[in-house]
């Protein structure tokens, strides 16, 4: 098959990471509708599948036009033959009988809103549909026992359901930058994330946090955290090692010092009115909002009361200074990029990424670098800047 001439050569390239992937995009509706099977795949844990569709839609978003007949298809890789179907069917019928049939059912719409809440995966989410459960009220109503976690996505669920604007974000991000400079003066902080690859809403706010000085970021998570709490500004947190490379498609050799690597899952208490965090503007112990004494668990009735500050999913991961090049191309996304980064590295050049490392299983040497630039170069890719990772 001859491409046809309006494919631009990068799009003939089978990783996403080989190509440009810009926000604004002129194949929305395909993309959506590809989208929607992907995640109905990822829903019903079929990872094979909504992969294929992710890698179709991730295609058509580096299309200069609006795909308009199936011969403008010819020559991209990434389209299998069940893409080519539902995208011949929209092209034909103006939407797919499988997009819409999927849309409408009810699995599809309440594992949806199920693995919607905070805390609650997959696996949770298809026990409670199958013991009658379709919406966070109905979890909220039932007599399910849950985690820590899910009883704050329960409690805070009209808030994170909404978009994190990019102001919010900015304005979380003052916070963290003063909590830091407070514990540990010289530290970095740095917006990832779909922010950092220009979106201009989120579903939470991802932060990346290093100091200059190799090994001064040890233990910062935790006074970070702490001072956040004296403050007022966390709603909820749990700290964990970071399990990036226990994902089973990380690296099979992860560094020896990857145990100082924090993440931090937590949920901020924003201020609407000044953009601050909770009761960080206000004289030490003040309470805004008038919710203070809602113990999470207590009361498991969805919350409507925070009119005057909002709960917003945020994520902290701390790096050693050496790591911070990986850390950031790992923690910038997209979910998909980085998929593909990885499977790049591992099929085409023997290595393994992680977002702490990059390991040349052939010379059997880490390979270091300290920027992004330095990582694409040696696994022997063209840089792409972050505003062209939203594959
Ligand atoms: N990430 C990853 N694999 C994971 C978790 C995270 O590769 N299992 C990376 C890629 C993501 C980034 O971390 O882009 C941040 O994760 P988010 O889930 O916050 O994704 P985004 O920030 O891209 O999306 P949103 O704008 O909805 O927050
Ligand atoms: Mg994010």
């Amino acid at each position: 098959l001859t491409p046809s001439p309006v494919i631009p050569k990068s799009s003939a390239k089978s990783y996403a990471c080989q190509r440009r992937t810009p926000l604004k995009h002129h194949n929305l509706l395909l993309t959506e509708a590809l989208e929607l099977l992907s995640e109905n795949a990822e829903l019903g844990e079929n990872e094979g599948r909504s992969v294929a569709f992710r890698r179709a839609a991730a295609i058509l978003k580096t299309l200069p036009q609006a795909v308009q007949r199936m011969e403008d298809l010819q020559g991209l890789p990434c389209l299998g033959d069940h893409s080519l179907r539902v995208i011949k069917e929209m092209l034909e019928y103006g939407s797919s009988q499988e997009v819409e049939s999927t849309r409408h059912s009810e699995q599809y719409q309440a594992l949806k809103a199920l693995t919607g809440i905070f805390g609650v995966g997959v696996k949770t989410a298809e026990r409670w549909f199958r013991g009658g459960l379709r919406c966070p009220s109905d979890v909220a109503k039932s007599e399910e026992r849950l985690n820590s976690a899910q009883q704050a996505g329960v409690l805070y669920h009209e808030d994170l359901s909404q978009r994190v604007s990019r102001a919010e974000a900015d304005a979380i991000g003052q916070i963290v930058e003063r909590a830091v400079q407070e514990v540990l003066p010289g530290a970095q902080i740095t917006l990832t994330g779909g922010f950092r690859r220009g979106k201009e809403t989120g579903h939470d706010v991802d932060f990346l946090i290093t100091h200059p000085e190799e090994g001064k970021e040890e233990g910062l998570m935790p006074k970070v955290i702490q001072w956040l709490e004296t403050q007022g500004v966390l709603l909820y947190q749990k700290t964990t090692r970071n399990s990036y490379l226990e994902s089973k498609d990380g690296p099979s050799r992860p560094p020896h010092n990857m145990d100082r690597f924090e993440r931090c899952f937590s949920i901020f208490k924003l201020d609407r009115s000044t953009g601050e965090g909770g009761p960080l503007a206000q004289a030490p112990g003040g309470e805004v909002g008038g919710c203070e004494g809602r113990a999470p668990g207590s009361e498991l009735e969805p919350q409507h009361c925070s009119t005057g500050w909002k709960a917003v999913r945020v994520d902290l991961v701390v790096s050693p200074y050496s790591q911070f090049g990986f850390a950031l191309l790992g923690w910038t996304g997209s979910k998909l990029f980085e998929r593909e980064l990885r499977r790049w590295a591992g099929k085409e050049k023997n290595m393994s990424l992680s977002s702490h490392a990059l390991y040349d299983n052939s010379q059997r040497r880490y390979l270091r670098a300290s920027t992004e630039e330095e990582i694409f170069s040696h696994l022997g890719l063209e840089y792409i800047p972050p505003c062209d990772r939203n594959a």
